[in-house]
């Protein structure tokens, strides 16, 4: 019996731990410790751990379906092509859209942003990133220049202060929350600020819970606080920034003086008072955020008000320092740097620049759509939904809207006035169920292929063992399929590898990247763009990527969230995730240790608010919003503030998202999933 131990990183979350498979009779039967890998130094939470048990899941796609009537009929390659490339052939363009992934590597994102623009002629695609991080690749590039992570992950360890808000990273980025503790246990103080004492929290030294949706009035709170004891950094904002006396007039007003923010926020005047003295007088700070920043209405203020303070204390360009944005999926970083959104070809070329078109036209050989830009994910939900007939058709590659979108009644009324959906998956997902043909893909162990994780570090996938049945490459089925519209010459790809080389032409901050670089342990941080250069961990570190070099300062008033409790729906609704579950559970609720963890959802209340309402821990109540309700089990706990709710959005038998609202950034287009307004009930009660 042969044993194999495939080296390649794991598939969950955008931390990119590397791991070996291990493989025995052409099965994945185990994961085993990756020691060499700088990432997580073989260690790796729970996902990582039990990656390999979804892969041979009894129920995995292993053949195309056709929908015929109510049901699907399994189908060959050549039947299921041809009636998509017909089908797609009746459309023009602007009836069309893609939906590419981040879930799958950075060639097979390039190549549906790729088949979007080239073979359909579109300009409407996008992925999940709308969903997660659109308020920070908006943000940080308006402050910075540049939308990613600004430090490497092994450099938080050397921070002297932390503070982590809007980020439960010991559940969601566990292996980036080793670094945390590395700084903690070097001396650091960790501030956490979260309206949950979450498995993070419990670490902090000083934890500041408060209402969901008050973060800018809580930053611009710190930042009065640093300015009035002269704890900025001068030199700093003089050196390297522009507007400082722009943000200082809005900052300084007395609506952020302690007193205000603590009647906004709910957070104690004198611990607001001990985190900006922290922060203003510590010689490294690092911010480490995610979804509680992003995910808002307000979600580009929230981003840019991070910057803000970053550049105000002169924490930027030094280990320990940074905007330590924490990208989600395994490759959601890859697939914005890869083009899979409306407004850029990849590394973030316009498509509105005339250059960067015919950069593009003269690379890939053919017209492409017209350089404007396409449908956000969000955006499109709504033209579905609400303007039936502009988009007819649509092409979803690893996406499951319809348990991640926001507002499920509508994602469905919007998925069902298609007249044509087609998605590619591992699984038949709950989007897939509605599709007229399904794809099957192969996992992230079935091929080869880059991912690019939050730290901007590009990793590689190994493949491991065959896909099951007749299920191929997302790369491969995005080649046959673009060849049998008339685009082979386009589209000639043999392995991922040939894909990569073209990444690599086109795309600067890819430029110097090859696969025979990538192979050692450590692989390579974006920008790498020539063959000789290093690759570059921390950002920023004499100026920034703007024109001039400068940073921006942009000042900003605190906006409350979109819906707000009130009478009806007296409390707030904030969702989120736990460490055993995979956003939609396609893959984690098919793999037996973790599905055996957490197997339902549930709603946080505090004790205070359950008592008000009869309820008792373990009861199952009703949630309600003015999108829907759901009935779900209440967990009774301190842990939640008083005011607030918590429901993981995992689980279809209770889905968050009939309950969340769809209101958008009004910039990046991020749904708020982290506040609306809510009312709690007995069942059976009034
Ligand atoms: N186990 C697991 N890990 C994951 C994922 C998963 O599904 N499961 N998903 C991955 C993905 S794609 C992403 S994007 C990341 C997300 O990672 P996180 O953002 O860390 O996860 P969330 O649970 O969405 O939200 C984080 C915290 O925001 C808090 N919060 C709620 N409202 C507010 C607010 O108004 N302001 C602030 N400051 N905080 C608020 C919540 O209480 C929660 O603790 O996780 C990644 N890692
Ligand atoms: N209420 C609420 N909703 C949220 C959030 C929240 O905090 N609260 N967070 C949002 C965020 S941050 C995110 S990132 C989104 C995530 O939203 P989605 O990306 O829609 O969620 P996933 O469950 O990760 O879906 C990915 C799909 O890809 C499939 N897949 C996996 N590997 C492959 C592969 O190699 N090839 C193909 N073709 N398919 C594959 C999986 O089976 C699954 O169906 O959810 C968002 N929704
Ligand atoms: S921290 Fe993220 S990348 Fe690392 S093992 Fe866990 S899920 Fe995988
Ligand atoms: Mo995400």
């Amino acid at each position: 019996m042969d044993v194999k131990y495939v080296p390649t990183t794991c598939p969950y979350c955008g931390t990119g731990c590397g791991f070996n498979l291990v493989v025995k009779d052409g099965k994945a039967v185990g994961v085993a410790p990756w020691h060499r890998n700088p990432v997580n130094d073989g260690k790796l939470c729970p996902k990582g751990n039990y990656a390999y048990e979804f892969i041979h899941s009894e129920d995995r796609l292993t053949k195309p379906l056709i929908r015929k009537g109510d049901q699907f009929v399994e189908a060959s390659w050549d039947e299921a092509y041809d009636l998509i490339s017909k089908t797609f052939k009746k459309y023009k363009p602007e009836e069309m859209a893609c939906l590419s992934s981040a879930r799958v590597s950075n060639e097979e994102n390039y190549l549906m942003q790729k088949f979007a623009r080239a073979v359909l002629k579109t300009p409407n695609v996008d992925h999940c990133a709308r969903l997660c991080h659109a308020s920070t690749v908006v943000g940080l590039a308006g402050a910075f220049g540049s939308g990613a992570m600004t430090q490497s992950i092994a450099d938080i360890a050397q921070a002297k202060t932390i503070l982590i808000i809007g980020s439960n990273t010991f559940e969601q980025h566990p292996l980036i929350g080793r670094r945390v503790m590395q700084a903690k246990m070097n001396g650091a103080k960790i501030i956490y600020a979260d309206p949950r004492l979450t498995a993070t929290g419990k670490q902090a030294d000083l934890y500041l819970p408060f209402y969901s949706g008050a973060d800018v009035a809580i930053l611009n709170g710190f930042m009065q606080q640093i300015i009035k004891n002269g704890w900025e950094n001068k030199e700093f904002i003089e050196k390297r920034t522009k507007d400082f006396d722009k943000l200082k007039a809005v900052v300084m007003q007395d609506k952020y003086s302690l007193a205000n923010v603590s009647k906004i926020s709910g957070i104690p005047e004198k611990d607001l008072a001990t985190a900006a003295e922290w922060i203003g007088k510590s010689s490294a700070n690092a911010i480490l955020y995610s979804m509680g920043i992003t995910q808002h209405t307000t979600g580009v203020d929230n981003v840019k008000s991070v910057a803000n303070i970053q550049m105000l204390t002169g924490n930027l360009g030094r280990p320990g320092t940074g905007v330590c944005a924490l990208r989600g999926q395994n490759n959601v970083q890859g697939a914005c740097d890869m083009g899979a959104l409306p407004n850029v070809y990849s590394g973030y070329q316009a498509v509105i620049v005339p250059e960067n078109k015919k950069k593009m036209t003269d690379a890939w050989g053919c017209e492409l759509a017209e350089g404007k830009v396409g449908y956000t994910v969000t955006d499109l939900i709504n033209v579905l939904a609400d303007k039936p007939g502009t988009v007819k058709c649509l092409y979803i590659m690893g996406e499951n809207p319809m348990l991640s979108d926001p507002d499920l009644h509508h994602v469905e009324k919007g998925l069902k006035n298609l007249e044509f959906l087609v998605v590619q998956d591992i699984f038949l997902s709950e989007t897939a169920e509605l599709a007229n043909v399904v794809l099957p893909a192969a996992c992230f162990a079935e091929k080869d292929g880059t991912q690019t994780s939050t730290e901007r570090r590009v990793q590689k996938w190994r493949k491991a063992v065959n896909p099951p049945g007749e299920a191929k490459a997302d790369w491969q089925i995005i080649s046959e399929l673009a060849a049998k519209m008339g685009f082979a010459k386009q589209f000639p790809y043999k392995s991922a590898e040939e894909i990569f080389t073209e990444v690599a032409k086109v795309t600067p901050s890819y430029g110097g990247m090859t696969y025979a670089r990538l192979e050692k342990p450590e692989a390579l941080h974006w920008p790498c763009p020539t063959a000789e250069h290093p690759g570059t961990p921390i950002l920023h570190k004499e100026k920034f990527a703007h024109p001039d070099g400068l940073g921006v300062f942009t000042p900003l008033e605190w906006k409350p969230a979109a819906e707000v409790p009130d009478k009806e729906y007296p409390l707030i609704l904030t969702t989120g995730r736990c460490i055993w579950q995979w956003h939609t559970g396609t893959m984690t609720r098919r793999s037996e240790s973790l599905e055996r963890e957490v197997p339902t959802g549930w709603v946080e209340i505090n004790p205070d608010d359950a008592a008000a309402l009869g309820i008792t821990d373990g009861e199952m109540v009703k949630a309600k919003t003015r999108r829907g309700e759901i009935e779900i089990t209440a967990k009774v706990t301190d842990g939640i503030k008083k005011g607030e709710t918590f429901i993981p959005f995992h689980y279809a038998e209770c889905a968050a998202n009939i309950l969340t609202n769809n209101a958008l950034d009004p910039v990046a287009k991020i749904p708020e999933y982290k506040a609306c307004a809510i009312r709690i009930e007995k069942l059976g009660g009034a």
